[in-house]
């Protein structure tokens, strides 16, 4: 047909390089930029397929190697209502970026066709963005190719954050619905935002200005302009806001670094004052890391954990003062990662669930909940509230001012924070308005528990798949007998807790270890990636 030829002719300008083999993982495509030309071209028919499959209801493509090196790139799926692709399309995916040739691409997709009952006949509709990085130029010619060879009707949101790229697509797809996300544009993501936070902090005491670490990336574009609808509400200073330099998009600063290193990027070294906040982006302003100096310079990372901590404690005092205690249940998703202090101050107030590592666990966990809080150590999160909870937030009928208040305040939480997906400059709001309500300083937020100190390697294995894990991700099944000799040196240590698991985005494993006193941490950590190496 006239569809297959326009697949074959374009299919034939992006071949797949022979040797490479490619894996939709935690967080789509990612990989050298250079090697992804057929990946983004083939994501491109994906796309317009899975629109066809779901009625040529918008999907979302992004662009982006978020907080990995500046030379690599990806790209990732984005169904129609802002969250992660379906699971089962990942494999099929998988399965499409690694025909050899065209003919095979195009004999997979027949097969995909069939298989899935998709209905060729039916519109698609996608809209994709990218971050700053210089291959994503031609990565999203190539994709417009794909879009092109589907016959999609495309949107192209230019250079933007990922969390207004699935603020988009939720929005387009809410359009004129009683679930209306707010309008589909950048300018309606940054209005919904700013007004919250105003209303959020209207008569409050003026918040001192923050710092933020923009990675050299995206984060700062959007940064700029949320500066501009946020006006004197909240002034943020700008650092690291390079996005043109070449090789500095998350070198030695950004959310990723921070985590990773527990160290101030060197470049706010002599930017940021005692006693001050600041806080750092990852390459495409999903993760969020909170930090400041104290009296005597010492660094104090508030971390996804600490977030949580902070996020959650105010939503249950919200629920309790607005009188819906009974009616409204919120619950924590966390992961393994999550330091034990944080676990066990958060366990103390509301429930909490452990889940395998990624974003999409994380969100259908939260789903669960009425109001469901997530976040990973690592920075990424957001809270979820349920459908049938905004209506009731809707339509409660306050009883005392105080009760007036808290329902007013639980309702424009629900505009300020993208529920879509984790979203940096949305959660660093969500923060500043925490923070304005109790008064806390760094200092006070810092002390709600006293993290313990804990220890990351990572282990390159011959073969990772070997590695499989049970319990969310917190035991190991195999390779057999190797779960019960860490438990036997856990038992060791102080307050020791330590997993092994097989990265979803590196071809490594994963060592992590906590222990009551530091140098333990850091000897349990190394002795498990022993016994692993
Ligand atoms: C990706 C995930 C993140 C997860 C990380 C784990 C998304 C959007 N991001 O960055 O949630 O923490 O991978 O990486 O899903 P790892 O499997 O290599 O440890
Ligand atoms: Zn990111």
């Amino acid at each position: 047909s006239q569809l297959v030829e326009t697949i074959k002719s374009l299919s034939d300008v992006h071949p797949k390089p022979p040797h490479l083999r490619f894996q939709y993982g935690t967080a789509g495509f990612r990989t050298l930029g250079s090697t992804l030309d057929s990946v983004l071209f083939r994501v491109g028919v994906i796309a317009g397929l899975r629109s066809k499959k779901l009625d040529g209801r918008t999907i979302g493509v992004m662009v982006t190697a978020s907080h990995n090196p500046e030379q690599d790139n990806g790209v990732k799926i984005v169904d129609p209502r802002g969250e992660m692709l379906e699971s089962s399309w990942e494999a099929h995916a998988t399965a499409l970026s690694n025909a050899p040739t065209t003919d095979d691409f195009i004999i997979a997709l027949d097969a995909l066709i069939q298989n899935t009952k998709i209905d060729i006949s039916k519109p698609a509709r996608v809209v994709y963005a990218r971050d700053t990085r210089p291959s994503g130029v031609e990565l999203v010619a190539a994709l417009e190719d794909g879009l092109t060879a589907i016959g999609a009707e495309a949107r192209n949101a230019g250079v933007t954050t990922t969390p207004i790229l699935h603020y988009l697509v939720r929005a387009i797809n809410t359009k004129g619905t009683p679930e209306s996300y707010g309008d589909d544009s950048e300018d309606g993501y940054f209005q919904k935002l700013s007004d919250a936070f105003k209303n959020l902090v209207s008569g409050r005491p003026p918040i001192e200005p923050l710092l933020i670490d923009c990675a050299n990336g995206v984060g700062a574009l959007a940064a700029s302009t949320l500066t501009e609808y946020l006006g004197t509400s909240l002034h943020l200073i700008l650092e690291n806001a390079s996005i043109s330099t070449p090789g500095a998009l998350n070198y030695a600063c950004g959310a990723d670094y921070v985590k990773t290193t527990q160290r101030l990027p060197p470049s706010l070294a002599d930017r940021l004052k005692p006693g001050q906040r600041a806080c750092s982006l990852d390459g495409d302003a999903d993760r969020l890391m909170y930090y400041y100096l104290d009296e005597r310079g010492v660094f104090h990372m508030l971390d996804g954990d600490k977030i949580a901590a902070l996020v959650a404690a105010f939503i249950v005092d919200l629920v309790k003062s607005a009188g819906l205690e009974h009616e409204v249940k919120v619950g924590v998703v966390q992961t393994a990662y999550a330091n034990g202090a944080s676990t066990k101050y958060l366990a103390g107030r509301l429930p909490v669930k452990c889940v395998a590592t990624g974003v999409k666990h994380l969100h259908h966990a939260a789903e669960h909940y009425n109001i469901g809080v997530y976040f990973e150590a690592n920075g990424h999160g957001t809270v979820l509230f349920s459908q049938p909870t905004q209506a009731k937030l809707a339509r409660h009928q306050p009883s005392t001012p105080a009760q007036s208040t808290a329902l007013k305040h639980l309702v424009n939480l629900t505009q300020l924070i993208n529920q879509t997906v984790g979203d940096a400059l949305s959660d660093m709001l969500l923060v500043e308005v925490v923070l304005a309500h109790k008064s806390y300083t760094g200092v006070e937020w810092d002390s709600l528990y006293v993290d313990l100190p804990n220890r990351l390697v990572k282990v390159v294995v011959a073969d990772r798949n070997a590695f499989r894990t049970e319990n969310a991700e917190r035991r190991l099944v195999s390779p057999p007998g190797l779960q019960s000799r860490i438990d036997e040196l856990v038992r060791r240590y102080d307050g020791g807790r330590s997993f092994v698991r097989p990265s979803g985005t590196e071809d490594v494993v994963r060592v992590y270890a906590e222990a009551v006193v530091k140098s333990q941490a850091e000897e349990l950590a190394l002795r498990v990636a022993g016994l692993v190496y």
